[in-house]
């Protein structure tokens, strides 16, 4: 079996690293140069044709979306190593819905809230209200996560699943870039610490 990840730090793709890393099967680095344009060649643009990162190739097949590629390694790769439910069970729905929710629902607005306000970002782009609203989303959303991990560790069962790793990775990232406040959500603040810390996330931090 062969595995290429194609990646750049600190992007979506960091996400599918860490699972990766968690999963520990062998694969190669390729490191996509978004600066020098590198997603936009043309033997990149094979692999994804939106010319963006992460891809992965496994024997041959490209596939890209890191949401997508999460879910592929899970069921092929977490079920024996506890970090993915068996298809057919309660926590494999229950790691469905948290794992989507955390991508669509929650990722959608973080990225509302970044286009629009960030600097990286034209200012005449850039729209207070759609910000404001997408602030409000995120409050709002940032309540059902901390209901949802008030008094358990993780997301879905009992251990660390690929689940934390997708959702926390994208919390933290937000975090980061834009400096979201999240005091008031102690049981959220507790999980990304949990999760962030694993050896297989430092390794890839430490490996950017
Ligand atoms: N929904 C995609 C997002 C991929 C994405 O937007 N990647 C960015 C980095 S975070 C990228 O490669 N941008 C390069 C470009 O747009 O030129 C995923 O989760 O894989």
């Amino acid at each position: 079996m062969s595995i290429t990840f194609y990646y750049t730090p600190r992007t979506s793709a960091t996400r599918v690293h860490w699972v990766l890393e968690e999963l520990g099967v062998r694969y190669e680095k390729v490191k996509v140069d978004l600066r020098a344009g590198e997603q936009h060649k043309p033997e990149f643009l094979a692999i994804n044709p939106n010319g963006k990162v992460p891809a992965l190739v496994v024997d041959g097949t490209p596939m890209f979306e890191s949401l997508a590629i999460i879910l592929y390694l899970g069921d092929r790769f977490g079920v024996d190593k506890g970090l993915w439910p068996r298809v057919g069970t309660g926590e494999h729905a229950e790691a469905l819905t948290w794992i989507v929710w955390g991508s669509v629902t929650l990722g959608g607005t973080i990225f509302r809230i970044f286009f629009n306000t960030h600097e990286w970002f034209p200012a005449e782009s850039r729209n207070a209200a759609q910000a404001e609203a997408a602030r409000k989303e995120f409050e709002a959303e940032l309540k059902i996560l901390d209901q949802r991990l008030t008094g358990r560790d993780y997301l879905v069962g009992r251990d660390f699943t690929l689940v934390d790793a997708a959702n926390s990775s994208a919390l933290a990232w937000a975090l980061t870039f834009i400096k979201l406040d999240i005091s008031a959500y102690p049981a959220v603040a507790a999980w990304i610490d949990r999760c962030v810390n694993r050896p297989a996330n430092r390794a890839v931090s430490a490996a950017s």
